[in-house]
């Protein structure tokens, strides 16, 4: 047999075996908290390192360009088929490569060059891929965005609906990256409907809690619906595209393959329909209340030790804090936090700066440490230990706080393993 069916990446290439081994290593020894992440299962994994990967194939199940598609055909019929009971939806496309690539072959579907679009600012939890300037789409298209109340920080659907009379945009989207807070799916639907416009719901955050029942689902409101597999569905990269719309599910199948992507990527399909299986599990039914249970613990413990949460709370896996009154930026929370071994994101909050360095927001989310096993206690230790660390931070005294939380964490960690660890 020839080497190169044989020798594994330790054997042949150090640079990167190291990286691999130091990246699994970081994963078990840190807690993640970053919001669009998790751990996926061992079967995903797996199925992520087969080598389905080898295989190239274009076109839909039963109708590819290329022969010897008769296995992954299995797979992504099975990818279409279960996406379409968790999420109780007519039509299911598997194959974007990522949220962003299901949102632009939803603008390919949809839109013309120029065509308005009315979506959530990304200061106040939109996302790029929705008509931020420096992205495609709002180079290509015409971006207004809507934003948050003043005082309660949850989306004004009174003024949105004011706004999109004006506008009269083609697409009304909503969902995005840091909004922590339920969407009223059936309000906005409304809205869509009265200006003639699409009605477009990006839940890539939100996905597995709404598979796990316990979050409102956009269906039957949306006309169509965006997401990853990624955040709280815990599973590979990648994006779905799902929609109840006969019409628009013929277009949008030309749309993903050949209007916005080529050949699919066969593994992570594969890997895609076994996350969509774990998701129909009871199980999962159990971590979604937790991750619900435990961001709530996290934002309460928080607010108790004077730290001002963006809409003073959540509904979702997400929180959102703002540093502003204790006079440190997000980016500094967040390299105070690794210091301790806790993985944190900068993030804007509503009427932030648009400088990244300047943002005050720092983003959490609880989806990847309530798949290690953490519950309410020991968010309240992690809502604690953030706390002590910003208090640290700004007074600018943080070797002692930073030493006990990390040793904290180790405990913490090892208390809570990952893959075989
Ligand atoms: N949209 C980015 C985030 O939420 O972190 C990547 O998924």
């Amino acid at each position: 047999m020839s080497q190169h069916f044989s020798q594994s990446v330790a054997q042949t290439d150090p640079i990167v075996s190291e990286a691999l081994k130091n990246e699994e290593t970081r994963q078990q020894d840190q807690i993640e908290l970053i919001a669009s992440e998790n751990i996926v299962s061992r079967a995903v994994l797996d199925t992520l390192g087969h080598a389905m990967t080898n295989k190239t194939l274009e076109g839909y199940p039963g109708n590819r360009f290329h022969g010897g598609g008769q296995f992954v055909d299995v797979v992504e019929q099975a990818a279409i088929d279960r996406a379409k009971q968790l999420f109780n939806c007519e039509y299911v496309n598997v194959q974007p490569h990522s949220g962003s690539q299901a949102n632009l072959a939803v603008f390919f579907l949809l839109l013309k060059p120029g065509d308005k679009v009315l979506s959530l600012d990304l200061a106040a939890g939109g996302h790029l891929s929705h008509g931020l300037k420096a992205n495609l789409s709002g180079r290509w298209f015409e971006p207004h965005h809507y934003g948050v109340d003043g005082d309660s920080e949850v989306i004004d659907y009174d003024a949105l609906e004011k706004q999109a009379m004006e506008i009269q945009p083609k697409l009304l989207i909503t969902g995005g990256s840091a909004y922590p807070r339920e969407i009223d799916f059936a309000r906005m639907s409304e809205i869509a409907k009265k200006v003639g416009a699409h009605f477009h719901v990006d839940m890539a955050h939100i996905a597995g809690l709404v598979a796990a029942g316990v979050h409102p689902s956009p269906f039957p409101h949306a006309d169509i619906v965006t997401c990853t597999t990624t955040k709280t569905l815990r599973g590979p990269r990648g994006g779905l595209i799902l929609t109840n719309n006969e019409e628009f599910f013929k277009k949008l199948q030309s749309a993903v393959f050949p209007g916005v992507q080529g050949s699919i990527h066969s593994q992570v399909i594969a890997a895609k329909a076994v996350c969509l299986a774990e998701a129909m599990t009871d199980d999962f039914k159990v971590y979604g209340s937790q991750v619900k249970a435990n961001a709530a613990k996290l934002a309460e413990t928080m607010q108790n030790r004077g730290l001002r949460i963006v809409s003073g709370g959540t509904d979702t896996h997400l929180v959102l804090v703002d540093l502003s009154s204790k006079g440190i930026t997000g980016k500094r929370a967040e390299v105070v936090l690794e210091r301790a071994d806790i993985t944190a994101n900068k993030n804007a909050i509503p009427n932030d700066s648009p400088r990244p360095p300047e943002w005050v927001g720092l983003r959490l989310g609880a989806g990847a440490a309530t798949t290690r096993g953490m519950k309410e206690a020991e968010f309240e230790t992690l809502g604690n230990m953030i706390a002590d660390l910003v208090e640290a931070e700004a007074a600018g005294d943080t070797d002692a706080t930073v030493d006990r939380c990390k040793d904290a964490v180790a405990k913490l960690c090892k208390s809570f393993p990952t893959y075989g660890a």
